[in-house]
This record gives C-alpha cells, sequence and structure tokens, in this order.
C-alpha cells in the first residue's frame, strides 16, 4: 500500500498500459501546468451545440480520405491523411495510434473512431507548434478538439492525467449544487432541471433580441 500523502481520491495511479497511453498522460499532465481555461462543468455542457456542429462537419474530411470509399479509413489511407496534413508520424506511431483507436477492432477507421484519433493526434503534436495556431490546417476543428482537452484538464482535478470516477462524480456533484439548484435546498425540481436545460442547449434569457452570431 505505501506511504503515499492522503489524495483526494483513494484509488492507486493507473499505470499507462502502453507508450501512447503514457504520452497522453504526459501531454495531458503538461498541459494542467499550464493552466485550464474551463471554469465549471456547465461552462462546457453551453458548448456542446458547438462541438456538435465542428465534429459534424468533420465527416467530409472523414470522406475525403476514405479515399475507397468503403466507410472506414484503413492503415494505409490514414498514412496518406497524415502526409496530405503535413503531420510526421512514423510507421510504428501510426500503426500504434491505429490500433488504440480502432476501438471495435474491425481494422479500420469508422467516423467516430477517427474523430477520436484526430483529437489524439492534436494533443501529442502540441509539441514543437506554437501554442493556439492551427497545427494541422482545421481551425474550427483544432478549436473543439481544444474546448475537449480544456475539458479534461478541468475535470481531472489531481492532474495526474486521468478522469478517475470521483472526479467525474465530483464535477456532476458542482454543477447539479451550482447550476441546476438554484433555491439551494440541496434538491433539484423538475423544474429547475428544465431550466437548466434550457441554458445547456444554449437558449439565453434574452434570445429574441440577440442579433450578434456569438
Ligand atoms: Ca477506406
Ligand atoms: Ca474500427
Ligand atoms: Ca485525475
Amino acid at each position: 500500500m505505501g506511504g503515499m500523502i492522503a489524495k483526494r481520491d483513494s484509488v492507486k495511479h493507473p499505470t499507462p498500459v502502453s507508450k501512447l497511453e503514457e504520452e497522453m498522460v504526459n501531454a495531458m499532465q503538461r498541459r494542467a501546468a499550464e493552466g485550464c481555461s474551463m471554469k465549471s462543468f456547465n461552462s462546457l455542457i453551453l458548448k456542446f451545440p458547438k462541438i456538435d456542429e465542428n465534429l459534424r462537419r468533420c465527416r467530409s474530411i472523414f470522406q475525403q480520405f476514405d479515399e475507397d470509399s468503403n466507410g472506414a479509413i484503413d492503415q494505409e489511407e490514414l498514412k496518406h491523411c497524415f502526409l496530405k496534413l503535413e503531420i510526421s508520424f512514423t510507421e510504428e506511431e501510426i500503426g500504434e495510434l491505429f490500433d488504440a483507436c480502432d476501438i471495435n477492432k474491425d481494422m479500420g477507421m469508422k467516423f467516430n473512431e477517427f474523430i477520436v484519433l484526430l483529437c489524439l493526434v492534436y494533443l501529442l503534436k502540441e509539441l514543437g507548434s506554437v501554442h493556439g495556431k492551427p497545427r494541422m490546417g482545421l481551425p474550427d476543428l483544432e478549436a473543439t478538439f481544444e474546448t475537449l482537452v480544456d475539458a479534461f484538464v478541468f475535470l481531472d482535478k489531481n492532474k495526474d492525467g486521468y478522469v478517475s470516477r470521483n472526479e467525474m462524480v465530483e464535477a456532476i456533484n458542482e454543477t447539479v449544487g451550482e447550476e441546476m439548484d438554484w433555491d439551494k435546498n440541496g434538491t433539484v425540481t423538475f423544474k429547475e432541471f428544465l431550466f437548466a436545460f434550457t441554458r445547456w442547449i444554449g437558449i439565453k434569457d434574452n434570445d429574441d433580441d440577440e442579433d450578434d452570431e456569438e
């Protein structure tokens, strides 16, 4: 068990199961050291519509790289994809990324797996590029990835590069406590729930006279 200082989480530090996971954890810890601009779980939820829109738009990128249009990007197609985006990976790194993101193990990147893969690339290729500048030439998508990385850093309270179940529960507790329970009496009524929901999907209190596009 060992004499570790008491942490917020009682669980032991997970050990990375692969080199890729270790790189991901290191990248997240670096990002955590730089700080996080997300202030609440609620502010993340407020961004869901935008995230949704940008990720869906990514389908045309997917189709472009699915050269034989069979609905999946294979390893050869992925190599061409990185070439086109001017992202340099070794053969071995491409293989690792592919394996890690081929979640259903059918030897192809389906659209959802491809999104995961691109976001990992975004995270891992941060070193050696200027912070905040597009590094894949896909500014909208990269802004979305940045939000997702930021969200993860926000959730990872003890900054170990993993979001534990406790950290997730803590974030939800804060959201329920501070964002949904308006009268702070410890419970959320259906009315409060609905009200929070309108905010989450982006409906503001003055939606009618709003002409500024974000
Ligand atoms: Ca294909
Ligand atoms: Ca797959
Ligand atoms: Ca953590």
